[in-house]
């Protein structure tokens, strides 16, 4: 008998030293103490022993289940302070599982990557610059003075004196000419911003990517070539492309660029960029010799590319930020 509870007490001990968790030690428990436990059994065959065996029995069994409730005591405390560490996986392998989203990149990244890789191809290096930018970069030094009418084509958002956001990426040409001498050839893909009411084709935070080449006789018929080439890659063999004679301070002969696309169910011109020959002013202001080298330049609205890539008929779709819309692409 004595060895009987001694052994029931011991196998008490260890089930409660394993227990990971509260229902875990409710089953130890109930397995010696509860009503058909190996204890109670045990307690029940007290009463048929001979009398002097019976005494040391049920001391015995006395401090047996007093150790047990000690340690279920202990082991309660210990789990619920988070002592324990569950090790053994409660893995249910017929649990639905969970359905985790996958995203992906946003249209507008999309058509940044396809105009990197399209302009590396055309042997173009991507550099980035300041979306926080000094008047001088975006107006001065691109032969923009202040009181010029063309000033109001680039306004912006200013953050404090001649601090400004950028309205435009070109600034960048003059941080690179800054920097290097020719011959130059770049891509400057970056957002900007500008007070526009926004339409289906404006926003006020919008993207473009620059293009910059100089070095000795580049002409106009380069920047041509460069500029189909590039729509040709873009949107197709197909696509036709529209030069219209335009103006910009920082280029002098200047044009505009549209690409000939169906948008909302109608075929129509959209205006994609702008365009020209780099002005010797602006040539003059990074310290270039103007009458040594030539060059020209390109200003491309990224999120106008990705309208016609994507069918997509309004610009603001592409910055509300509606899940239902971006999975489509
Ligand atoms: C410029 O910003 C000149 N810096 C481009 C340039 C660079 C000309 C180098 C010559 C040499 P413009 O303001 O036209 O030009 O803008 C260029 C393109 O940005 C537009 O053709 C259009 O595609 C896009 N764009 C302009 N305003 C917005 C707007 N509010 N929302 C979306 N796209 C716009």
């Amino acid at each position: 008998m004595q060895d009987a509870v001694r052994q029931a007490r011991d196998e008490a001990l260890a089930r409660i030293g394993r227990a990971e968790m509260l229902d875990e030690l409710e089953q130890a428990r109930s397995a010696c103490l509860g009503r058909s436990g190996a204890l109670k059994a045990l307690m029940q065959k007290l009463g048929t022993l001979p009398p002097e065996e019976r005494r040391a029995a049920g001391q015995l069994l006395n401090e047996a289940k007093a150790a047990i409730e000690e340690a279920l005591a202990a082991r309660r405390e210990a789990i619920g302070a988070g002592q324990v560490r569950a090790t053994r996986a409660t893995l249910d392998i017929s649990v639905p599982g969970k359905c985790r989203p996958i995203g992906h990149e946003h249209p507008l990244r999309q058509a940044e990557a396809e105009l990197r890789e399209v302009f590396a191809r055309l042997g173009f290096e991507a550099v980035e610059g300041p979306e926080v930018e000094l008047a001088y970069y975006n107006f001065e030094a691109l032969n923009i003075p202040a009181e010029h009418p063309s000033h109001d084509s680039f306004d912006t958002f200013y953050v404090e004196g001649d601090v400004l956001l950028r309205s435009h990426t070109s600034p960048v040409q003059i941080r690179v000419m800054e920097q290097r001498k020719p011959p130059i050839r770049v891509v400057v893909p970056g957002r900007v911003f500008r007070p526009d009411t926004p339409d289906a084709t404006h926003s006020p935070v919008f993207h473009q990517i620059e293009g910059l080449v100089v070095g000795e006789d580049v002409t106009f018929a380069d920047l041509k070539a460069v500029l189909a080439m590039a729509m040709r890659e873009l949107f197709g063999p197909d696509t036709q492309t529209r030069f219209r004679p335009s103006f910009f301070p920082f280029t002098e002969p200047s044009a505009e660029v549209d690409v000939y696309c169906e948008i909302g169910g109608q075929r129509r011109w959209l205006e994609l960029l702008g365009a020209g020959m780099v002005h010797p002013k602006v040539f003059e202001a990074v310290g270039y010799d103007p009458e040594r080298y030539t060059g020209f330049a390109f200003g491309m609205g990224i999120d106008r590319v990705a309208m016609l890539k994507y069918g997509i008929t309004d610009i603001r779709l592409l910055l509300e930020n509606d899940v239902r819309f971006l999975d489509q692409f």
